[in-house]
């Protein structure tokens, strides 16, 4: 390390490179590999000018989301002035829909090219956590790439983080390479999970680097509820409903490459996956590689695991570096732009299963507003897999909020996916199996299959009497049970005379 021709800095020194009205391009894809002691250290100097009453506010772009030494604190200084591509924080959220902070959300895998073509303004510092760094400019990255790459290409500054708690043997974990923008783009050659095309490192020129800071902070990712009898029982549907489809041949036999989203129900899935006898064992090609999949690595369900983090607890992503070679052979981690490429999810076939907030009786999903309003998340990569999967599953539980809120709605209050897109709707109470059905018919199996039978016969009041019409709407009363919920509580109850 201190052969570095770099000068090695404080954070504080580090943060002071940062100038009021720039965009800062940081490492890491969720939590993982998101530099934590540079932020922070921006997020004081903010402070600090603001008290000076001096104005500091920059933009922030991100892989995805990140945590609270990046969102939270910048947000509590009153810090960010733009935000994309996505978020998790409580902090940053309350700041988003409060108004005070502009966010724009957008599909991850355009993330990248976009800052490219230059549609988000010029990103002029990328701040990047590393596992290694050499003298001629190989950065190895931790246990996130996200966008990194686009950042550190286009940067006229790059600031590293270096973090002992990653070991350097993550070298070869990553699998970095940059589309070129068209006209010059050809195909990407990914034909399998786990194809290799790139460098195990992002490779910049040496002179951009103005420094680096040591630290040994932990990853932020937090951990999901345990799965109980609701998602249990979620994921034992999606386990079955894909059995099914390989007993009739409509997906092959040797199975397909699984895309899954994060969250509480995302993990049961993927518990539900691994249990089931019938599912064969099988590979990932996903964009956030949670704990539930390092468990079925372990026990040989799942075979390879492609994604662009390791979006685990401390704990889980220690137990990896302490059996290290083991899963050398078993997980890649990829930009992005790769990890949630439509032409290579349309190419391999795979199976997507996201969640949403509220499904319609079309098929419609909101997987980011609650009542149209509030933003939970953002689309993050379910959209960029979800229109072009092999097969596009959403999960939900039918009703939020202790049965006041019916996740079944006559018409999404906001729309993230659409019906054209949308293939499978699984709740705990069944299967909804939208192939080549007419809105009519959607509406009928959601109903009778999906919804909570508290709310059943109220949504059956919404389009059985419309006689005309290939999709049975009554305007004045598509957003009658949101409605409903913001005057009273609750969602039953609505007068749809
Ligand atoms: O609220 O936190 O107050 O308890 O939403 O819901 O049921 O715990 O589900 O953790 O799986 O998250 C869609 C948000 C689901 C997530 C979403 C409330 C509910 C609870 C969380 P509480 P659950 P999950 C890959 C793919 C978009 C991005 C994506 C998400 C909280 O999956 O952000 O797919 N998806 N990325 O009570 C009011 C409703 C509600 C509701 C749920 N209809 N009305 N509140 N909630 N439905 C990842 C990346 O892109 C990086």
């Amino acid at each position: 390390m201190s052969q570095l021709p770099y000068p090695k800095l404080t954070a504080e020194e580090a943060a002071a490179f940062i100038k009021h009205g720039q965009t800062v391009g940081f490492s890491g894809f969720t939590p993982a590999g998101t530099p934590k002691a540079i932020p922070t250290a921006i997020a004081k100097r903010a402070a600090a000018e603001h008290a000076a009453g001096r104005p500091f506010k920059i933009g922030v772009v991100t892989g995805a989301s990140t945590g609270p030494s990046l969102d939270g604190e910048l947000t509590k200084a009153d810090a960010i002035s733009f935000r994309t591509p996505y978020q998790t924080n409580n902090d940053l959220r309350k700041g988003i829909n409060a108004g005070k902070v502009s966010f724009f959300d957008m599909h991850l895998s355009q993330l990248p090219q976009n800052v490219r073509y230059g549609f988000l303004g010029k990103v002029s510092v990328a701040v990047i956590e590393a596992s290694d760094l050499t003298a001629d400019g190989e950065i190895v990255l931790t246990a996130g790439v996200g966008a990194t790459p686009t950042f550190a290409f286009l940067a006229d500054q790059i600031i590293i983080e270096l973090n002992s708690k990653h070991p350097k043997a993550l070298r070869g974990f990553h699998d970095i390479y940059q589309p070129l923008d068209p006209p010059h783009r050809r195909e990407i050659p990914i034909y399998k999970p786990s194809d290799r095309i790139g460098q195990p490192f992002v490779k910049v020129d040496p002179k951009k680097i103005v420094g680096y800071v040591e630290t040994s902070l932990e990853d932020e990712a937090r951990g999901f509820d345990a799965p109980d009898e609701l998602t249990n029982k979620i994921g034992e549907n999606v386990a079955n409903f894909l059995a099914g489809e390989i007993k009739s041949g409509r997906i092959p036999k040797e199975f397909l490459p699984i895309q899954s989203g994060v969250g509480n129900i995302a993990n049961a899935v993927l518990g539900a996956l691994g249990t089931n006898p019938d599912i064969p064992k099988f590979e990932m090609y996903t964009e956030v590689i949670q704990n539930s999949v390092i468990d079925l690595l372990r026990s040989g369900k799942i075979k390879f695991a492609s994604g662009s983090s390791l979006t685990i607890t401390p704990e889980t992503l220690q137990g990896i570096y302490d059996e290290i070679e083991f899963f050398r052979s078993r997980i890649v981690l990829r930009p992005q732009e790769i990890s949630n490429h439509p032409e290579i999810a349309r190419r391999i076939g795979i199976i997507s299963i996201n969640t949403a907030i509220e499904v319609d009786l079309f098929g419609n999903i909101n997987s980011t507003h609650v009542m149209g309003k509030q933003l939970m998340n953002g689309i993050g990569g379910s959209g960029d897999f979800t229109r072009n999967a092999y097969i596009s599953i959403f999960t939900c539980p039918s009703t939020a909020k202790d049965g006041k809120i019916s996740t079944l709605v006559p018409f999404v209050s906001h729309q993230d996916h659409n019906e054209h897109s949308v293939q499978v709707v699984i709740t705990e109470n069944g299967v909804a199996d939208l192939r080549g059905k007419s809105p009519r018919e959607r509406a009928n199996l959601l109903v009778d299959v999906c919804a909570h039978e508290s709310y059943r016969d109220e949504l059956r009041s919404y389009f059985a009497n419309v006689k005309d019409g290939q999709t049975p709407q009554t305007l004045s009363k598509a957003f009658a049970m949101h409605e409903q919920f913001l005057k009273t509580g609750s969602m039953h109850g609505v007068n749809w005379a």
